[in-house]
């Protein structure tokens, strides 16, 4: 991130929205109407905040504008895709119990979660959602193509990954491995990346394309290395 950002692959701001206060004492909180516990964040700052953005041409109306809430869709690699294609992307954190619906309704363009989690506010969910974005733009992962193999692009998880010694402590690299030989490794990272899929993430192989040979594969017994 501090690569892509001082090569100008990427720039992230933040804003604080306290700015856009509109009382005498700064305040972006209020009680709930109807009562109740904790504090909710008032709408006119926050609507100022982004308005201000637009005015000074930082955003512009197709830029999302996305609200980091335990109530949002789940962020996931599909989500990253989108929000890197639309270029920018504004992203609201909020604090305390919540925010004013009318943002929800007539600000956000999107309700985001990272997870089904319970997080104190939504700037670590926005830095997640800023780390998964920033390295689909081009150039920020360093390895051409790099981004492809990453499990939640191809659907599968990552097959097993080793380096030196090819023997440590009686633990072997798999044969294969050590071969030379391109296609045999490239049928046994995918025979072992759907594997480990089928055993640990059985959802994520029910969504995702398989072809004959993936089913021939799967349906191989284990076989060490
Ligand atoms: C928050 C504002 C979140 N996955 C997630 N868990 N919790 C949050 C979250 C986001 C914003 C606020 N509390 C007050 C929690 C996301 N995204």
């Amino acid at each position: 991130m501090g690569r892509a950002i001082s090569g100008g692959l990427v720039a992230v701001q933040r804003h604080d929205f306290r700015r856009f206060a509109t009382d005498k004492h700064g305040s972006v909180d209020d009680y709930p109407f109807g009562g109740g516990p904790g504090m909710v964040l008032k709408p006119d700052p926050l609507f100022a905040a982004v308005d201000d953005l637009k005015v000074r041409e930082e955003i512009d109306d197709s830029t999302p504008i996305v609200l980091l809430t335990p109530q949002g869709r789940t962020f996931d690699q599909s989500v990253a895709e989108d929000l890197a294609a639309a270029g920018s992307v504004a992203l609201i954190c909020g604090r305390y119990e919540g925010v004013d619906e009318r943002v929800r309704t007539n600000l956000a363009t999107d309700e985001i979660s990272i997870g089904d989690y319970v997080l104190s506010g939504g700037e670590l969910a926005a830095m997640v959602v800023i780390d998964a974005v920033a390295r689909l733009v081009p150039g920020v992962v360093g390895t051409e193509g790099a981004t492809d193999d990453d499990s939640h692009t191809s659907g599968l998880l990552q097959f097993p990954q080793y380096t030196r010694p090819a023997s440590f402590r009686g633990l072997d690299v798999p044969e294969t491995l050590l071969s030379g030989d391109h296609a045999r490794i490239a049928e046994w990272r995918r025979r072992e990346a759907l594997r480990r899929t089928e055993s640990r993430r059985p959802d994520l192989l029910r969504t995702t394309d398989l072809s004959e040979n993936d089913r021939r594969l799967l349906d191989e017994p284990s076989q060490p290395g």
